[in-house]
């Protein structure tokens, strides 16, 4: 009996909410619903119902911790430009560029007038010197002073002149002296700026270099009765040594 009604009361859920009691459908459908007026014994509890709908956002969460730094930005814009200084107080008063190249160009134009005649005067004076009996070879010139003195002194005498005694240093620089000795007479000779007084047989230049130019006379130079240290240049170009103690016409060179 209590069977029948619980049939029955599944029966009225399927006719009153068609669709959700289809697990009981075929049960139900073997029974004939009655209409029975009076009321029955309260069924039993039913299933539990589907999983409801998703509730409502919850509230915000507190505040994570700091995360690590991140990787450096880009490049920003540039910055405002900043504001103009003051202005400076007025300078000395220049003069203009093209005044100073106007005095620079008057200096020059006076530089060369005074170059000028510098250069007459020089080859006016090396006329004097070339007619006064001085001889010219390449860069040199040689001259005499008419005077005759030994070795040491002829020496002294060009070095205090600003020269030194006549050294040719090549054929050229030789004919210049004998030039000057053919202008003194047959006899005239003079000493030349060679000596082997340091080293006997061993001819050297004032300056202590050993010489690389020769005009030696034949059989000369024999250091005759072991006193001929100094060189004289004769009439004829040659050279002999001789004593340096004898007189020597001086001729410098220049
Ligand atoms: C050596 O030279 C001198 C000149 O310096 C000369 O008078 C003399 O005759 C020469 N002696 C010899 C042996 O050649
Ligand atoms: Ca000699």
């Amino acid at each position: 009996m209590i069977k029948v009604l619980s049939l029955l009361m599944l029966c009225m859920c399927i006719k009153a909410d068609n669709g959700k009691c289809e697990e009981v459908t075929s049960t139900c459908a073997v029974v004939t619903c009655g209409t029975h007026s009076s009321s029955g014994l309260p069924g039993r509890d039913g299933r539990d119902g589907k999983e409801g709908p998703n509730g409502e956002k919850g509230d915000k969460g507190l505040q994570g911790s700091r995360g690590i730094q991140g990787p450096p930005g880009k490049i920003g814009p540039p910055g405002v430009k900043g504001e103009m200084g003051s202005v400076g107080e007025k300078g000395d008063p220049g003069r203009s560029a093209s005044s100073e190249v106007e005095v620079v160009k008057g200096q020059v134009k006076a530089l060369e007038g005074q170059l000028h005649l510098l250069q007459e005067n020089f080859n006016k004076y090396n006329k004097i010197l070339l007619f006064h009996g001085g001889k010219k070879s390449g860069e040199k010139i040689v001259v005499t002073n008419g005077q005759e003195e030994t070795f040491e002194n002829a020496q002294k005498t060009c070095r205090e002149a600003g020269g030194k005694l006549a050294t040719p240093k090549n054929a050229a620089e030789n004919i210049a002296v004998q030039e000057i000795l053919q202008t003194k007479g047959d006899t005239a000779k003079s000493y030349l700026g060679i000596s082997d007084i340091q080293v006997e047989g061993i001819f050297k230049y004032l300056g202590g270099e050993k010489i690389s130019f020769t005009n030696w006379n034949l059989g000369e130079p024999n250091n005759s009765k072991d006193k001929e240290d100094c060189v004289e240049i004769q009439d004829n170009g040659k050279w002999n040594d001789i004593p340096c103690s004898l007189l020597r016409l001086v001729i410098c060179e220049f």
